[in-house]
């Protein structure tokens, strides 16, 4: 690879740039302006990445930010409210989650109180290697290692509701991919009582009003339990283990053990820690009959039936045995993704009945996801991969700007426009090939 960018690459680089820059509240990143003013988790990992390329002072505030919402038992939320902007800027704000009322949550600070795919310690990680000046990122990963260690240790306590090893997501917004057609089934078992909790008119038109009632009434359950490990365990109707959750569970696992060695702590338990979910995900998640990974639904212990982008996850663990790869690269390549999409990589497999091209997680392609499996085909030293990946990204941001999420036939843009991580993740994809060592 070329460690020159070319003259359209610099365009995309300055566009991509100026879209951060934009979004930048003074103390961290709106999400998507107006659509999503405030700070979303994993959206802030992946921004980090890309501020790590254009402003690392800034890559640093934007996750010590997102820590200052952090519970004090390790909880970190999905969400971090900016609290200058109007009360009702966003459905659902502070008044659902009511976190002011959890003793466990921070003062002074409104967050949700649910969370995310755990992002973060790779990318503490990722902003160390790109750091100009070591030694004040030292400084920062120390800053941010208890935090961090805090984070993961919740998960495993709270978060491993079979004690498999893996964690589980107790609503379908805590995987990211939020109506992703894997959480039909569970959502459609629930027994919602004859009332709407979503507002008539939510400010989207994706997912639906019924979705919405579910997501609200899963929130309503969690909050009036306090949020506690033993009803999520014991109680609550949502409880699924997701490949791409515990992907990238595993893969920070690593990033914290890498980190702690910087520091001259113990990497060991982190190691462990990455070798526990190594095995589970093989042992519980993949499935031999069909050759991929799909997720489990912990309520009636069996495996969901639709294949999405998530089944990839698990490219995103070094020790994936190599068998196992290539069933993954057969099937991400197959008419079922991105061998019959002009813009890979859709959300959903494309023969599956609920696949829709325009809905939102339920088809179309994005920019996190994308970014995610071409991090994973590298550790897997599949550049062809990577490239198809990289190149695909690239054409779409190109034709169509930095959109939430895209058509996956036409690379049409669709959602919101100037969308933080699809600006932000663009920049790492270009640092890395300006710099391919920082890949
Ligand atoms: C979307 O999620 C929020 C709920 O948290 C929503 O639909 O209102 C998802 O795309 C999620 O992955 C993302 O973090 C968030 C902000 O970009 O938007």
């Amino acid at each position: 690879m070329s460690s020159r960018l070319t003259g359209d690459e610099t365009a995309l680089w300055q566009a991509a740039a100026r879209v951060l820059d934009a979004n930048w509240t003074g103390t961290a990143t709106a999400a998507s302006p107006g659509l999503y003013p405030h700070q979303w988790s994993w959206d802030s990992a992946f921004v980090s990445m890309g501020l790590a390329r254009h402003r690392p002072d800034r890559a640093e505030a934007e996750l010590l930010c997102l820590f200052r919402g952090q519970w004090a038992d390790g909880m970190l939320p999905h969400i971090v409210f900016n609290t200058s902007l109007a009360r009702h800027a966003f459905f659902p704000g502070p008044e659902l989650w009511r976190s002011d009322r959890q003793p466990a949550a921070p003062r002074g600070v409104h967050t949700s109180g649910l969370t995310q795919p755990p992002l973060h310690a790779l990318a503490a990680l990722r902003l160390h290697e790109c750091a100009p000046d070591t030694d004040g990122s030292r400084a920062f990963l120390a800053r941010l290692y208890p935090m961090l260690v805090a984070q993961h240790r919740y998960l495993a306590r709270a978060r491993d509701l079979a004690s498999s090893g893996l964690i589980a997501i107790c609503h379908p917004w805590e995987s990211g991919l939020d109506n992703s057609p894997a959480w039909d089934r569970p959502l459609g078992a629930l027994q919602l009582p004859p009332t709407a909790y979503a507002p008539g008119h939510v400010p989207r038109t994706l997912p639906t009003g019924e979705d919405y009632d579910r997501y609200v009434w899963l929130v309503t359950l969690m909050r009036e339990a306090g949020y506690a490990p033993e009803y999520l365990r014991d109680a609550h109707p949502f409880a699924v283990e997701d490949p791409l959750v515990n992907a990238t569970y595993l893969a920070s696992a690593h990033a914290l053990a890498e980190i702690a060695e910087i520091l001259h702590e113990d990497p060991a338990p982190h190691r462990e820690a990455a070798d526990r979910v190594h095995h589970a995900l093989l042992d519980r998640l993949w499935d031999r009959d069909t050759g991929c990974f799909r997720a489990r639904d912990l309520r009636d212990d069996r495996l969901l039936p639709v294949v999405t982008a998530a089944s990839f996850g698990p490219l995103l663990d070094p020790r994936l045995p190599a068998p196992i790869v290539r069933n993954l690269v057969d099937l991400l390549l197959s008419a079922r993704f991105a061998g019959a999409a002009g813009y890979p990589v859709p959300t959903c497999d494309i023969q599956a009945p609920a696949f829709d091209r325009g809905g939102y997680w339920r088809g179309p392609t994005w920019i996190s996801t994308n970014w995610l499996l071409w991090y994973g085909s590298l550790a897997h030293d599949l550049p062809v991969v990577a490239d198809l990946l990289y190149g695909s990204t690239m054409r779409l941001v190109r034709q169509s700007g930095f959109r939430e999420f895209f058509d996956p036939f036409d690379g049409t843009g669709r959602g919101g426009h100037d969308h933080s991580w699809s600006a932000a993740l663009v920049l790492d994809l270009l640092g890395a090939r300006r710099a391919p060592q920082a890949a």
